[in-house]
């Protein structure tokens, strides 16, 4: 019988029955938008799940990265690894400020501070990291940095739902994170995303902001944006936040066996050790180096043959895209780490309800290609 197609990830979702009474409530409330009462239920039961307090629901994590740059009126310079999501990037010229890239660190993927500190300029105003696939920043050695230099640190935090580091939630780093709440990620309210703040003030700016500025009916002091999740979106997000410890378990348990599995075999680096304290299991990247039999793109193809649709995330570098490559900071030989694990890593399919049938598949492509 034939298998069915794998894709690199696919969405969970709450329990029908789980979301009936939320929608029966909208149908009859008719409070469909504009801070509801389901959306304020959500924001409350994230806090507690995430362990942080102040929280800005948005309608998706680029917006929430665009708000937050707007937020503290960046508009020059802003440090960013090439290594990420072509969305961290734009958010930053949305924002009307210009991506600086600087190199990765070879083992987490994450920014390089050493790197941060050489690319900074008299222009440069902030720093946004990326906690890649749910492995934290050094953020202890860029939080030196924003401090030294007078620069807003912010963290997207796309990939980095319920990741804790030392007991504390990695998303209460750093000025502002965002965490993206889109189908792909851990935790998704089909579209979707938060913004974590330090303190009650900045949360309601943010909101504010986020509302077109409006402060009451008739005031309204700020160029704001429209960036609310409707009461549809947070009532998929509530109902489905209660599945989340045993979904991330369930992404633990298919990490655990492809670490198993893929671990020793020589020319491969699988980056992300599960159950470790520190993330999520977002993804499993694995680098194919010197040593395996096929380039990457061959493994990739490999697998594409069988059905198996494993992704090249992040390939190409952000800063090879033609908006950005013309930029002095894009030049190849700045970026020699970022550009390597580029052109080296696939992110094979992760999802909790994988299942161990074509997770087996998987393997035995990737074991014996
Ligand atoms: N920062 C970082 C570091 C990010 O990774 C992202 C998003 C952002 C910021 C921005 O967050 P948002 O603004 O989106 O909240 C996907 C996602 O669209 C994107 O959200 C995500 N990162 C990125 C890593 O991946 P594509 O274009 O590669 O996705 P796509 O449509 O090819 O989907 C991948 C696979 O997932 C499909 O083959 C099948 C499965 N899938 C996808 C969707 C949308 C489903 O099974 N159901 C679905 O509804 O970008």
């Amino acid at each position: 019988m034939k298998r069915p197609q794998v894709f690199v990830t696919r969405p969970i979702l709450p329990p029908l029955a789980d979301l009936q009474p939320l929608l029966e409530e909208i149908w009859s409330t008719r409070i469909l938008s504009n801070n509801g009462p389901i959306l304020r239920r959500f924001e409350s039961a994230l806090c507690a799940y995430l362990g942080v307090e102040h929280i800005s629901i948005v309608n998706n994590a680029s917006i929430g990265l665009l708000l937050s740059l707007r937020h503290f009126g960046i508009a020059k310079e802003v440090i960013t690894p090439p290594f990420s999501f072509i969305a961290t990037s734009h958010a930053i010229r949305w924002a009307g400020a210009e991506p600086v890239f600087a190199d990765i660190d070879p083992v987490t993927l994450n920014l390089d501070p050493a790197a941060v500190e050489a690319a900074i300029t008299p222009r440069t105003e902030a720093i946004l990291a990326v906690h890649c696939y749910g492995v934290p920043c050094d953020t202890t050695a860029l939080a030196a940095i924003a401090r030294k230099h007078g620069l807003k640190l912010i963290y997207d935090a796309a990939h980095a739902f319920g990741v804790r580091r030392g007991g504390r939630p990695v998303v209460a780093e750093g000025d502002l994170s965002i965490l993206s709440f889109h189908a792909t990620k851990v935790f998704n309210s089909f579209e979707g995303g938060a913004i974590i703040s330090p303190d009650r003030e900045t949360k309601l700016a943010l909101d504010r902001l986020g509302n077109y500025g409006i402060v009451d009916e008739v005031t309204i002091l700020e160029t704001g944006l429209n960036t609310k999740m409707s009461e549809l979106n947070a009532a998929v997000g509530l109902a489905l936040l209660p599945q989340m410890d045993a979904a991330i378990a369930a992404r633990d348990r298919v990490a655990t066996r492809y670490w198993e599995a893929l671990s020793q075999i020589q020319g491969l680096r699988c980056l992300c050790p599960p159950k470790q304290e520190g993330h999520n299991s977002y993804a499993f990247p694995i680098l194919v180096g010197k040593g395996y039999p096929l380039s990457r793109d061959g493994l990739y193809q490999r697998l594409r043959d069988q059905d198996l649709f494993a992704r090249r995330y992040f390939y190409p570098l952000i800063s090879d895209m033609p908006m950005y490559r013309s930029l002095p900071s894009a030049a190849p030989e700045r970026l020699h780490v970022a550009r390597r694990a580029a052109d080296e890593v696939l992110c094979l399919p992760l999802y909790p309800d994988l299942d161990p049938i074509d997770q087996e598949r998987i393997i035995d492509v990737v074991s014996r290609p």
